[in-house]
């Protein structure tokens, strides 16, 4: 199969790379002249010291100010001055505090002495542990190639890092777990159509001028980005209308006018009847489809089929709500906020197809531009630090069979898909990998299927990872490294292409820690080990001012101005001055190439299969108060969520005499176990699946908080499948039945199957 470069490199990719948080070929704006005079340094409340910074609790990176007291770091508030997020922090932002100072924290460090996996280390020096991991690379990279190099990243702290492997030549350098196991299949179905992401790291959706909105999955909420709550709550205060499609009662679902419980995996068969009926009853915007979308009558032709009555027994919702929800969409186009998801490696095969579905519907409500609706970002190009580009070993020589083969739509999207790197540490095929680093990620907690993650990693000739904590990645590791965390040092410019565009900077609060090192020595000693010419810049601080000087900036000023300096925002087109950044300037309803590839130009329904008999799809979605597994043991928010209970439906618990509250154990369809987990019984959840918050269960025990709290979400994961475009894993493709005292009862039957969605055959697991 070819591999697709979708992504013609012209004058118009500049959002398509912006959107991927890329480089942007733009000027460099000029930031709003009506800046508000500086607070110059003020002391904060009761006299502390105010610094302001970037939060990292999550990657949303709201504008911070850290408060110092005695050297101590006392409160982080928001920086006054962010017109995304004000003096608003989330319980996470707020908690950084607990982050800095968690005694569990990795302070210098450690190789293992036990056996892999059993949580055994011995303190050494920085520079034996630097000497050993380049020694094993270097030997590794001999022995068996570059591409038996693979390191997995996640965040800022990872950048460094990732240069390394990319100079050592690997394919394998950026598997970038959070866009595989994340934004993979939605980046690429708003690529493809709209030419730009729509949904990457950020959601360009203007929920807070929408006249109505839809969230399918999309747990807004629970799912916590302070600026986009604030917007979802700004819309609903003005009245906007809202449409919610979740198996589950969620935070937003409680909000909505008009809230359909889905059977979890059908959202497709409801968009294309939505589609059909869209374009049969002309509820389209009639102007703005002929003239800015191509393959309408392809598209018209290839819905015709999926009615109302047909979507109604799949989905198992009535067909006057599903009535009802759309024309509620359309009365308000063009201000309707289509949200295009976030999280969505759900299913596999069918995941592009679904966000593909949005972005179409989008489309025909004319929305594009529109305010509501989606819009543009306003890049902001960020400065350069030119003395981070390595030279030398630069060239990466492609594999005779490359790991991203398989997936046309990969070309121009980071890395190689996690699961076929685990796949060939495992097998050795098509080459073998024999090292990995690992920064900024949990792959255990990560990944589906984490037997298969330490199958892989007990393969290997070497494994070390630079960490904050000592949690289950740590565990695994033969060497570790401890990270300085976000509060403790300078990491880059932050430009911010929303609503409310700016640019801030990452600063330190205090100095290191403990033995701790910041990302960028940690990166430059081992670059020099390996004989790379990759970091010239003195440290963070020298590459800091270097990326603002090239924006006309500096510390000292941007300081002066409060940390942070707003642009003007150029969200809205007016329709028929539209250009989007594809090929034909147009959006693309139907995609011929997809076509080419053979998969499908216009989205079709394909089932995920239906829970096995006596089993209920396993779901998840996010705790408000932590982000992922890495705030489990932070003291604050451990006290104020340690664990997570798993949603389970009323009428089912009535069946099996389960009570709220009561200790069950869940088990799937591999006969895999989790921890023990509190039951929540509930009429907000429906009867075919069981909810669990994702990021619990955390099996170190050198996390004294967390450990054992709840239950892992990951470790029932173990049947997954590929994403056929660009090789995500799937995440809601496993199965639970309870288990009580050691009781194994199966989940009753309560909504029937059609024909249409063929049960898992338990026999093939
Ligand atoms: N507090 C907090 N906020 C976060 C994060 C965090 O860790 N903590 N992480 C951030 C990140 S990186 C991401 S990607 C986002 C993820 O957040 P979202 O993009 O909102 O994630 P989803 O998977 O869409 O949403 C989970 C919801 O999907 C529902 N669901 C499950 N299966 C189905 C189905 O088949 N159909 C439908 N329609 N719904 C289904 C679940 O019941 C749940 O309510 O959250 C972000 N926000
Ligand atoms: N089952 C299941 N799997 C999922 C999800 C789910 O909901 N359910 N969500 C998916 C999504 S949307 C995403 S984005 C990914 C997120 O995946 P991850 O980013 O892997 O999530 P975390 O569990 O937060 O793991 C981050 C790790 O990096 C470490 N770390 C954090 N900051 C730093 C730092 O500054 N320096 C260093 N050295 N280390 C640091 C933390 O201590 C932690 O161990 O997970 C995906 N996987
Ligand atoms: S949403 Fe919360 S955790 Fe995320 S960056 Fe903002 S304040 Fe920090
Ligand atoms: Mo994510």
């Amino acid at each position: 199969m070819r591999r697709r470069d979708f992504l013609k490199l012209s004058a118009s990719t500049t959002l398509a790379l912006a959107s991927l948080g890329l480089e942007t070929k733009e000027g460099f704006l000029k930031p709003c002249s009506t800046l508000a005079a500086a607070p110059k340094s003020l002391p904060g409340s009761l006299g502390a010291k105010e610094i302001p910074s970037v939060c990292e609790m999550c990657f949303w990176r709201c504008p911070i100010v850290a408060k110092i007291k005695n050297g101590k770091l006392v409160k982080i508030e928001g920086n006054p001055k962010s017109p995304a997020n004000g003096k608003r922090v989330c319980a996470r932002g707020n908690s950084g505090v607990q982050l800095l100072y968690d005694p569990d924290r990795l302070k210098y460090p450690l190789k293992r002495t036990g056996e892999r996996g059993e949580g055994k280390w011995a303190k050494i020096s920085w520079k034996e542990a630097l000497d050993e991991i380049a020694f094993n690379m270097d030997k590794i990279r001999k022995k068996y190639g570059p591409h038996s190099l693979a390191f997995f990243d996640h965040g800022a702290s990872a950048e460094f890092m990732r240069e390394i492997f990319q100079a050592l030549g690997t394919e394998n350098y950026s598997s970038e777990p959070a866009f595989y196991q994340c934004v993979g299949p939605v980046a690429v179905a708003y690529l493809t159509t709209m030419g730009y992401v729509v949904s990457g790291t950020r959601q360009y959706i203007d929920m807070a001028n929408a006249k109505a909105m839809l969230l399918v999955g999309t747990h807004i909420g629970e799912n916590v980005h302070v600026s986009h709550v604030r917007e979802f709550i700004q819309g609903l205060s003005k009245g906007a209308k809202l449409v919610v499609v979740d198996p589950r009662f969620s935070t937003a679902a409680n909000k909505a006018d008009i809230y359909l419980p889905i059977r979890p995996g059908t959202d497709t068969a409801l968009l294309l009847a939505w589609i059909n009926y869209v374009i049969e009853n002309k509820l389209y915007d009639e102007p703005f489809v002929p003239r800015n979308c191509t393959g309408f009558n392809e598209l018209k032709s290839a819905v015709k089929k999926y009615t109302f009555e047909w979507a109604a027994p799949i989905c198992d919702l009535k067909i006057e709500d599903m009535k009802a929800a759309i024309e509620l969409l359309a009365k308000a186009r063009p201000n309707t906020a289509i949200h295009p998801g976030r999280h969505s490696t759900w299913y596999g095969r069918g995941d592009v197809g679904r966000h593909h579905c949005l972005s179409i519907l989008a489309s025909l409500f004319g929305s594009i531009g529109a305010p509501g609706g989606i819009y543009f970002p306003t890049p902001i190009k960020k400065g350069h630090a030119h003395c981070v580009a390595c030279k030398g070993e630069n060239e990466v020589e492609e594999p005779d069979v490359s790991l991203r083969d398989k997936y046309p739509f990969i070309e121009a999207l980071p890395g190689t898909p996690t699961a076929e790197i685990i796949k060939a540490t495992i097998s050795g095929k098509p080459y073998p990998i024999k090292l990995w680093g690992i920064n900024g990620v949990n792959i255990i907690q990560t990944i589906p299927n984490p037997y298969e993650t330490i199958k892989a990693i007990k393969n290997l000739d070497f494994i070390f990872c630079e960490e904050m904590m000592p949690g289950e990645t740590a565990i695994w590791s033969d060497i570790i490294l401890p990270g300085a965390t976000y509060l403790e040092r300078y990491d880059s410019v932050y430009t911010y292409d929303l609503l409310t565009p700016y640019v801030t900077v990452r600063q330190p609060v205090t100095e290191p820690l403990f033995e701790v090192k910041t990302p960028y020595w940690i990166a430059k000693e081992l670059a020099k080990r390996l004989n790379l010419d990759c970091f010239r810049c003195g440290n963070e601080k020298e590459l800091v001012e270097e990326e603002l000087k090239q924006m006309g900036l500096s510390l000292e000023k941007l300081n002066a101005e409060g940390g942070l300096l707003k642009f003007k925002a150029n969200p809205y087109r007016k329709p028929d001055e539209l250009t989007m950044p594809t090929d034909t300037g147009k959006i693309l309803l139907s995609v011929p190439d997809f076509a080419e590839e053979d998969l499908d130009a216009v989205p079709k329904f394909v089932a995920t299969p239906a829970p096995p008999k006596g089993f209920a799809r396993l779901i998840y979605g996010r705790s408000p108060v932590h982000t992922f597994s890495r705030t489990m043991n932070n003291l604050w928010l451990n006290h104020e969520w340690p664990e997570n209970h798993a949603w389970i439906n009323d009428e089912v618990a009535a069946k099996l005499k389960i009570q709220d509250g009561e200790t069950i154990i869940l088990e799937n369809e591999h006969g895999k176990r989790s921890n023990p987990i509190k039951a929540k019984v509930t009429p907000g959840i429906r009867p075919d699946c069981i909810y669990m918050a994702h990021g619990f269960g955390c099996k170190s025990k050198h996390l004294t908080k967390a450990f054992k709290k709840g239950a892992s979400d990951q470790y029932l994961i173990t049947t997954y499948e590929n994403d056929p475009f660009m090789g995500a894993s799937s995440h809601r493709t496993s199965f639970v039945r309870i288990v009580k005292k050691d009781v194994v009862k199966d989940i009753p039957d309560l909504r029937p199957l059609p024909k249409e969605l063929p049960r898992f055959e338990l026999n093939k697991a």
